[in-house]
């Protein structure tokens, strides 16, 4: 059986990934391939604690090494559980953010060591990598606007807007600096704009074996 693929979804919140993930599922499976979704943090039970941990509003201050660690266990467990198995079976994964965040968020937003953060991931990841990123890029305002749409914030949400454009601008470093891996979607536009731009994106990924 042919090895499935791995395509992860990024951006600031708000840009629209789990709104855009069902629609690049969807064209996936017309493809004839499974196609299972998930997220980051989380994507197994263990992992979804994980993420209620990392990303419950609290009032003890959480220390950003202890952040970036529970991402990484989460993803460890997410990877050897769910990921790496669905794939060797043939299935293709859609996954809202994976490791990319973990240098945007982390490294680019908090600050944290880039070099730490590659530690990291060659540690619990080895040489895997996504066979796809797919970016969707829009400024920082448009993004925060929308995701306000929704409700109550959680701890990421809350951070300010110098926060998120070093997270966007760190994204964009990452998309230049891996341009065999990355494709920028820009998520300005109306939902059927986007659309367009993804559909080519998978169009792309479906005919390359
Ligand atoms: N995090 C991290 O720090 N490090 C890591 O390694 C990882 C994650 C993996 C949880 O992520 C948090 O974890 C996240 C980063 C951190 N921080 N935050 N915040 P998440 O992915 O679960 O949550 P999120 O980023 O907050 O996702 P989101 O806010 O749900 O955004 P979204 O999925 O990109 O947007 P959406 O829900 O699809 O759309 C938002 C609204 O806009 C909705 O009402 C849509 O109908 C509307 N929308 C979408 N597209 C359009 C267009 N084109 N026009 C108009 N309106 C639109």
């Amino acid at each position: 059986m042919t090895k499935g693929k791995f395509i992860t979804v990024e951006g600031i919140e708000g840009v629209g990934k789990t709104t855009n993930i069902d629609f690049i599922r969807k064209k996936i499976d017309a493809a004839g391939f499974g196609c299972e979704v998930t997220r980051e943090p989380g994507g197994t039970p263990m992992a979804e604690e994980i993420r209620n941990t990392l990303l419950n509003n609290r009032t003890e201050f959480v220390c950003e090494e202890t952040e970036l660690l529970l991402m990484f266990a989460s993803r460890a467990q997410h990877l050897k559980q769910f990921i790496l198995p669905k794939l060797s079976h043939g299935d293709w994964i859609v996954c809202d953010r994976f490791t990319d965040a973990t240098y945007a968020y982390q490294g680019y937003g908090r600050g944290q060591s880039l070099a730490n953060i590659a530690l990291l991931e060659n540690m619990v990841q080895s040489t895997f990598r996504p066979d796809c990123t797919i970016l969707l890029d829009a400024p920082v305002e448009i993004g925060l606007q929308r995701a306000k749409k929704r409700g109550e914030l959680d701890r990421f949400e809350k951070e300010n807007i110098a926060f998120f454009s070093r997270v966007r601008d760190g994204y964009l470093e990452l998309a230049a600096k891996n341009p065999h891996r990355y494709r920028i979607v820009d998520a300005t536009g109306a939902i059927e704009e986007v659309q367009q731009q993804l559909s080519l994106v998978i169009d792309a990924l479906i005919g390359t074996p």
